[in-house]
């Protein structure tokens, strides 16, 4: 397996219920280390842009606002095969569906404030990256 970096979000509903900590550590276990990290407050353009793939879906505006409600925590994760082992421990984007340990299990509230975004292929990990991260904010 090779060295991946993919990008991550702790999302609005749980960064306001104190979880970041218990949700990086899940991380951590995982041997997924955090090599950038920040605490920011998303505008409407970025969430739009950051979540343009869904921009047809019924769900797109109930989504933009979640992610603009308050802030957020975004990481760029590193590990072997980290996008998706970082996909295992989140959990399924429905709660419901999600296997007992996964993030999403422990934290999730419902499936639109879920706790957490994770890339889901190496293209889009390369892309989310570089949208909310500059080069020299990673510390590998
Ligand atoms: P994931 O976040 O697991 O990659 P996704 O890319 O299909 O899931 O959808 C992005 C987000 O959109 C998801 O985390 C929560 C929201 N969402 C998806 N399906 C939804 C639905 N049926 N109702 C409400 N929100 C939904
Ligand atoms: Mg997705």
């Amino acid at each position: 397996m090779a060295l991946e970096r993919t990008f991550s979000i702790i999302k609005p509903d749980a960064v306001r219920r104190n979880l970041i900590g218990k949700i990086i550590a899940k991380f951590e276990e995982a041997g997924l280390r955090p090599i950038a990290l920040k605490k920011i407050h998303m505008t409407r353009a970025q969430a739009e842009g950051f979540y343009a793939v869904h921009k047809e879906r019924p769900f797109f505006g109930e989504l933009v606002e979640q992610m603009i409600a308050s802030p957020v925590v975004v990481q760029v994760l590193e590990g072997e095969g980290a996008i998706l082992k970082n996909r295992e421990v989140m959990g399924a984007t429905n709660p419901e569906n999600a296997a007992a340990g996964t993030i999403r299990k422990e934290f999730a509230l419902s499936i639109g404030e879920n706790s957490v975004h994770g890339s889901d292929a190496p293209e889009t990990a390369a892309e989310e990256i570089k949208f909310f991260f500059n080069e020299d904010e990673i510390v590998g």
